[in-house]
């Protein structure tokens, strides 16, 4: 049986005819020879005549088209949205009216700053965006995972962008934002700083897309039958809980698996272990948003879910991979201008901004107005209007007509409707025109500072080395010093400790606020990923490092309490032929040593023999594995075996409660233990 004979999972496939089954050119002539170009004379030049190749390189050639000017590192999932609460009394878009209806969804998480191939890992903001294809047409909710964002307006997104990009003379440096074209830009940006707190915590290096939240930013409408609006802010709330890296882990995740995001969102659906969302919404009216301290419309801004609850009205769950990256992950269009009647937009600078973006940006990427033919961006509901023609269009109205109005009768074609159409919602609108910032937008500072207080101390730390260690890729000390200055208005310890880590002695002054007083908000546990752990191991991947002839029951013990919790397990090997236990059983390895370190896995367990941990502990990338774990403050179950690897990587002197000695019967308490994901209090005393 050749390989293809064979399915997507390698299952025999039914046996096409042998005509399907012919390669054929993209006219549909059945290929002959796919090997060899049409020559004059074995050893003579090539002919132009020859169709079949002329036609492939032509192809290839053309297969790139332009990658996004942002996000453009992606990965899509198909997969529905379920309505658990009916809103009618908020909205009447047709998604929110029926209990239990589920809509078809596709969701594309996305990086930002970097290029299609750069690495997942990357400190960076993740686009979270989700196609809602609704009996009423699309609905795109395009957010972050990250509820603020950097600018206030519009017309300062180029700039943001070309800021964070590779500079425009050297190309580099790719997919980060720890260098001077960013730090500049920022630091002469104070709307920028409270973003750039999220951005330095550990939501900017999430463990996978899978446990992280998703936010729509931006203040929108619902809009009831009687034409009554709300404010609304969109929440995705991530089932499996939140849970993020550490930095040097990500450093070394996109070494060794530059793909760690899309892979783990893959795998995971693949095992039918299917993520969930909740998808929230805070509502609110006028009476708040002109009580609230900021505005509404300032996208810089959260409104603290202790003032407004989010209130859950639905789950989305990712369950199907695509059949093909370039044609749906690739060929999706979202646009913030796809909105459905019930939902309609506010005036946030930033939002209208974005209206025009994403249509505009889709033509050149897609290359004319007919992406809506696509069949991942075609709706799936019934679709009439009288657009035609352009490249590649797919369908065009049927019959004579194609304007509106006409007198053909039934023949004419679609016609308006304003019961069941679009209505905008009539928001009142006047005033001068005038290209100004509201005062009421001025407050950069007071709620990065309650960001700060509302962290652990943990997640503190890791806020502060976030900007220790990116400042120190700035080269110019004024570049470092004038965003200190914006720190000293964050908060004291913030700026103290990041003043000691880049070694600064003479503080500078704190930068002039725009507007004064900066306020002491309360804190709010929402905003802090440790607070809203899970409290399970499900969904999380232990690297279990075995050496031929380790204990079979503990081995089969450990596999099995961990995939009792819905966890996984990959063996890690000496070598990828795997190994063969205690009893002769022989298991396969998922990785080499060298090709699995510690940091792609949440916690790691080492079961050798006897000799094999001597033999084990002289090799480098097994003290890397240890070492790593260590000090990315994960679980560690071991067996006395693997005390001399212990020893070599240097943890065996300052074994922690977070280095669990395994025994056949404590393979459940170690799962137990890895329920909390990291020993934090280890890192504690590492100094970092
Ligand atoms: Fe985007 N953004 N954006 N953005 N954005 C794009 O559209 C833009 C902003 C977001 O997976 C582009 O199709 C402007 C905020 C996501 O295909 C482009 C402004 C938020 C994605 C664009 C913003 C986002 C994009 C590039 C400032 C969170 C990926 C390719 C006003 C609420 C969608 C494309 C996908 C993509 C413009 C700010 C989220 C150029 C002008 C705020 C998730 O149109």
């Amino acid at each position: 049986m050749d390989r293809n004979d064979l399915g997507k999972g390698g299952e025999p496939r039914q046996q096409a005819s042998k005509r399907e089954r012919t390669m054929t050119t993209a006219q549909g002539g059945p290929i002959a020879d796919d090997q060899n170009s049409l020559k004059a004379g074995a050893r003579g030049p090539s002919l132009l005549e020859d169709h079949v190749m002329r036609e492939k390189i032509f192809h290839f050639d053309h297969e790139r088209i332009p990658e996004r000017v942002v996000h453009a590192r992606g990965y899509g999932v198909h997969g529905h949205f379920e309505l658990t609460e009916a809103i009618p009394e908020l909205s009447c878009a047709d998604i929110f009216q029926r209990v239990g209806e589920k809509t078809p969804t596709f969701t594309r998480f996305s990086t930002v700053a970097g290029n299609k191939g750069s690495f997942d890992v990357a400190r960076d903001v993740r686009g979270f965006a989700t196609k809602f294809y609704t009996k009423e047409g699309n609905w795109d909710l395009v957010g972050n995972n990250i509820p603020v964002f950097f600018i206030q307006d519009a017309i300062k997104f180029p700039d943001l962008v070309h800021s964070v990009k590779p500079a425009p003379d050297r190309g580099f440096p790719q997919a980060q934002s720890a260098h001077d074209n960013f730090w500049d830009f920022i630091s002469l940006s104070p709307e920028a700083v409270h973003m750039t707190m999220w951005q330095m915590s550990d939501r900017a290096i999430p463990r996978s897309f899978r446990f992280m939240e998703g936010f729509g930013v931006h203040t929108f409408r619902l809009v009831n039958a009687e034409g009554q609006s709300h404010y609304v802010k969109f929440h995705w709330k991530p089932k499996q809980g939140l849970q993020s890296v550490v930095w040097n882990e990500a450093l070394k995740i996109n070494g060794a698996d530059p793909d760690f995001h899309r892979r783990d969102m893959w795998d995971a659906i693949d095992a039918g272990d299917f993520p969930q969302w909740d998808l929230g919404i805070q509502v609110f009216d006028d009476d708040f948003a002109d009580r609230f301290e900021f505005d509404i419309l300032d996208a810089t801004k959260i409104i603290p879910e202790e003032q407004v609850p989010v209130r859950i009205i639905g789950t989305l769950t990712l369950d199907a991979n695509v059949d093909n990256f370039f044609a749906e992950t690739e060929q999706v269009a979202f646009c913030t201008q796809n909105i459905v009647r019930g939902v309609d937009h506010t005036n946030d600078p930033l939002l209208q901004g974005r209206n025009f973006s994403y249509l505009d940006t889709q033509l050149k990427r897609l290359g004319g107005p007919n992406f809506t033919h696509i069949p991942v961006n075609a709706p799936k509901c019934p679709v009439h209007h009288f657009q035609q023609d352009g490249h590649m269009a797919m369908h065009n109205p049927k019959g004579r007509a194609n304007y509106e109005p006409n007198s053909w009768g039934e023949d004419g074609g679609p016609r308006e409707n304003p019961e069941i159409g679009f209505q905008s919602y009539p928001a009142e609108v006047e005033g001068e025109k005038q290209r100004t910032r509201t005062e009421t937008f001025a407050d950069h500072y007071s709620q990065a500072r309650q960001f700060w207080i509302s962290q652990t101390e943990v997640e503190q730390r890791h806020l502060a080395s976030g900007y220790i260690f990116e400042l120190s890729k700035c080269q110019e000390e004024r570049i470092r010093l004038r965003m200190l200055s914006h720190l000293m208005n964050v908060h004291d310890d913030l700026a103290r400790m990041v003043a000691e880590g880049l070694g600064v002695g003479d503080m500078p002054e704190p930068a002039t606020p725009a507007r004064a007083p900066i306020t002491d908000l309360p804190p709010s546990d929402a905003l802090s990923i440790l607070k809203n752990g899970p409290d399970s191991f499900r969904g999380r991947k232990l690297g279990l490092y075995l050496s031929d002839g380790a204990d079979a029951e503990l081995v089969t013990a450990l596999e099995d309490a961990f995939r009792a919790e819905g966890a996984m397990v990959a063996i890690v090997a000496p070598h990828i032929q795997g190994v063969t236990l205690s009893d002769g059983t022989a298991r396969a390895a998922d990785e080499k040593i060298d090709g699995g370190p510690s940091a792609v896995f949440d916690a790691v367990a080492l079961v050798f023999s006897d000799d094999a941990g001597q033999r084990v502990a002289g090799n480098p990338p097994s003290q890397d594995f240890v070492s790593d774990a260590f000090a990315h403050a994960k679980f560690i179950g071991w067996t006395q075996a693997a005390m001399p690897l212990l020893q070599a990587a240097c943890v065996a002197a300052t074994m922690d409660d977070g280095m669990i000695e395994l025994s056949r019967d404590s393979a459940g308490d170690f799962v137990n233990t890895c329920r909390k994901l990291r020993f934090w209090e280890r890192e504690a005393e590492l100094a970092w």
